[in-house]
């Protein structure tokens, strides 16, 4: 299986994370990087770095002036001789207005984000770059060769909304390389979101959207972030209705249970006659995860890909989280081995 990775990625090198009410070392730490890495080597898999795919497929999923605030904030905010990460304190929450972009970066932090553990700092909108740049480059190699692609994509992207980041995520890197599937000719895509976190940011940019069918297997939203969306009742609306799928779990569900709700979304996925499966691929539901709660064991990645590959279709993977750092890479790994072992896309 060929692999994507930029270097670029690293240029995010955030110090803090709001964790309760402390300031933590982010759990989305660049170290992740380098144990898949290291994995990815033993495994003997190549891996290439990414073309500069530009701004265009980025503006294809992304409003504009998101893409701007992203761009411009960090020089803007030291133009005003800030020098901390910033980190968004007020909103515009149910109670107040929406329709007004305020001038203030303070503001503008608000209202583009949508949580407040993720802060901005130097280099952050270089890495999202290179992150969309390495999804986008792994989708291409599956659209030209058929053959199945992993994109270790950093920043992770599946929280990330039309005009939003948060969860870690900046540009949502699934979304943008299901648009290009799409540009590049595909009549209908699959994103299956298999992250601890429900994908709220792919469910929302093509929620009333048929020629993506998004699927998402997480921990319950009614204890688990990002809590205001992925519930059961989600299932798309007007020309989407029938097109979102999702299959919340309460901690600690039983890989078996799991595998359940898989299947199910697997036959959504023929049913829907998607044409290219797109994974979002969260190694977070790992048993020893430090922010999660689901199960699973190496092993069971391994069971994960084999069962991909079973679903017979060109399949691109893209990195979303996994926080036990030490395992990220052999998690990883084993999903990949095992999509390969089944002959996954193209035996
Ligand atoms: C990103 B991805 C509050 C929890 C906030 C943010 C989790 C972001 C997960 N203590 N945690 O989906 O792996
Ligand atoms: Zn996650």
């Amino acid at each position: 299986m060929m692999t994507f990775f930029s270097e670029q990625s690293f240029r995010r090198q955030a110090a803090t994370e709001l964790h309760g009410s402390t300031l933590v070392a982010p759990f989305e730490t660049p170290r992740r990087m380098e144990i898949v890495l290291e994995a990815l080597a033993r495994a003997g898999l190549e891996v290439r770095a990414p073309g500069d795919y530009g701004l265009e497929p980025v503006k294809a999923v992304h409003d504009a002036g998101y893409i701007e605030f992203l761009a411009n904030f960090w020089p803007a905010w030291q133009a005003e001789g800030r020098t901390g990460e910033a980190i968004p304190s007020i909103w515009p929450a149910r109670t107040l207005r929406s329709d007004r972009i305020p001038r203030s970066l303070g503001g503008k932090l608000g209202y583009y984000a949508l949580a407040a553990e993720t802060s901005l700092c130097e280099g952050t909108f270089e890495a999202a770059l290179a992150s969309k740049d390495t999804a986008l480059a792994a989708l291409d190699h599956v659209l030209e060769t058929n053959e199945p692609s992993f994109g270790l994509c950093r920043p992770p992207g599946h929280h990330a909304a039309t005009d939003q980041f948060g969860g870690y995520c900046f540009f949502n890197n699934a979304a943008i390389a299901a648009q290009r599937a799409l540009d590049r000719g595909k009549k209908r895509v699959a994103v299956l979101d298999v992250d601890f976190h429900h994908g709220n940011g792919t469910q929302q940019i093509f929620y009333r959207r048929s020629d993506v069918f998004f699927a998402s297997l997480h921990g319950d939203p009614d204890v688990t972030f990002p809590y205001y969306l992925g519930y059961a009742d989600e299932i798309g609306e007007g020309e989407g209705e029938g097109f979102t799928a999702n299959y919340p779990m309460p901690p600690k569900t039983p890989v078996s249970v799991w595998m359940q709700a898989l299947e199910k979304a697997l036959v959504e996925i023929a049913r829907t006659e998607c044409e290219l499966l797109i994974v979002s691929l969260g190694v977070d539901i790992f048993e020893h995860d430090p922010i999660s709660t689901f199960t699973f064991t190496r092993d069971d990645f391994t069971a994960l890909g084999e069962r991909l590959a079973k679903a017979g279709l060109p399949t691109v993977f893209l990195m979303e989280g996994g926080y036990a750092v030490d395992d990220i890479g052999v998690n990883v790994v084993s999903v990949l081995q095992g999509f390969e072992a089944r002959g996954g896309a193209n035996a």
